[in-house]
């Protein structure tokens, strides 16, 4: 039987006589435990491991993240099947991950239904200036953000002066780098300890590993005090190995979001344009969007309803799909897809993933008993229309346990087991 895992957590432990799941956390210090839906099978005690797709919403107090949270919890729910959703957490929710590909793939299928890839969302909050030297239980919260692989964050830019704001006049630039600053110093923490006990080993004798340890750290400790990031230092992917168990605040992809008023939501104002400019410099995107007006349509059951209050504001569609997709890019994943007529669905990979791999997030046993696989790529199948199309025009390939799946392809695993 088909235990089908939902790609969004690092290990899952399946109990066969229990109808719940128990997740665990990468570093298993957190346990979380959520219902499961008649979609899941469960298997026998096991634990797999599985990558993370999270993303934590940051930003200063009353900024308008936990309404953007509520919009994407409520979204969630309302967009997807009951099993889809759970709240894990008060403040951690799953969201479907919009993909135009999706849809498309199941308007040539038919199928019974259409499951989207997942990604978890954080709101985290208590990010005040002073939280890397534990104001407002900053440590507690620069913790959770370890954890998360993409940061969004939030900056205020609209004027509202029943909505307390400590920090003076709005302000965007300067509310960016009071939470950059206190990433930064967290991070110089983390470098200067591992920092010192290096050096030691890199003074004595002829370590030449140390010696180039203590040459990257030395590195990092110097942009970091400059005010930088360190995702801006351009250490290679060997460098970084040295940096693995810092798990580093500003090594993070980051995003951020222009939180306007209702009357600036398409063309923005001065507040994000200013935002604009600085995350230019730094090759960040930004999502102008009104948190207020997302978190209104998220609320709203009725689709009619939905159609009718964005077509009033004239939106195409939520703002936040636009967020959950610059969200999802920034994970650096990539997706494939299976098209059946019971299910077409789309599952998260890592870039360079080999088909076995990629089999074993749908089952392990998909991995364990891999064959090969037969691939259309996404194009191709649109074109000519079908599996049974693209095979007759010879676009369905065979491929092996080497091959890298692309982003879009569509895959069909044979499997032994
Ligand atoms: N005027 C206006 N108020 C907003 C907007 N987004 C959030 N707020 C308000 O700002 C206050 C703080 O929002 P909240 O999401 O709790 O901020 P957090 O502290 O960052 O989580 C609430 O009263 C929100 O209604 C917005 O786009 N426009
Ligand atoms: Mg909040």
């Amino acid at each position: 039987m088909i235990s089908p895992k939902s790609s969004y957590i690092c290990a899952q432990i399946f109990d066969e006589h229990s109808t719940e799941r128990t997740s665990v956390r990468r570093n298993g210090r957190r346990d979380l435990i959520c219902q499961t839906g008649q979609d899941f099978v469960l298997r026998t005690s096991k634990i797999v491991l599985q990558m993370a797709l999270q993303a934590g919403i940051v930003g200063l107090p009353n900024v308008g993240k936990s309404t953007l949270f509520n919009a994407v919890s409520n979204s969630a729910k309302a967009q997807a099947s009951n099993y889809r959703f759970c709240t894990i957490e008060p403040n951690v929710g799953l969201v479907d991950v919009p993909d135009a590909r999706l849809n498309k793939l199941a308007e040539l299928v038919i199928p019974d239904r259409i499951v989207p890839t997942q990604m978890e969302i954080v709101d985290i909050a208590g990010l005040v200036r002073g939280a890397s030297k534990g104001e407002g239980l900053g440590n507690k919260f620069l913790g959770n953000i370890r954890e998360v692989d993409a940061i969004i964050h939030v900056i205020r830019c609209f004027e509202d002066e029943n909505v307390l704001r400590e920090e003076g006049a709005i302000n965007p630039i300067s509310d960016k780098e009071i939470i950059e600053t206190e990433l930064q110093l967290k991070d110089l923490d983390s470098v200067e300890k591992k920092w010192s006990k290096v050096e030691k080993m890199a003074r004595v004798g002829s370590d030449t590993k140390s010696k180039a340890e203590f040459e990257i750290l030395s590195r990092c400790k110097t942009h970091l005090e400059q005010g930088k990031n360190i995702h801006t230092l351009g250490l290679d992917k060997e460098e970084k190995t040295v940096l693995a168990d810092l798990f580093l605040l500003t090594d993070k992809p980051v995003l951020y979001v222009a939180n306007v008023d209702e009357a600036s939501m398409h063309t923005g104002n001065k507040y994000s344009e200013a935002l604009a400019a600085a995350a230019k410099a730094e090759g960040a995107e930004v999502i102008v969007m009104c948190n207020n007006i997302e978190a209104q349509i998220a609320e709203m059951e009725a689709p009619d309803d939905k159609q009718m209050f964005m077509e009033e504001y004239h939106m195409a569609e939520p703002a936040l799909n636009r967020l959950i997709t610059s969200a999802y890019k920034l994970l650096n994943l990539d997706t494939y897809f299976t098209a059946g007529v019971q299910e077409v669905r789309a599952w998260t990979i890592h870039k360079g993933w080999k088909a076995p791999q990629a089999a074993s997030v749908i089952h392990t046993d998909f991995e364990k008993g891999f064959i090969k696989a037969e691939v259309i790529a996404y194009e191709d199948f649109v074109k000519y229309g079908s599996e049974a199309a693209c095979r007759e025009n010879g676009r369905l390939r065979i491929e092996g346990k080497e091959y890298v799946v692309h982003d879009g392809d569509v895959m069909h695993f044979r499997f032994n087991v």
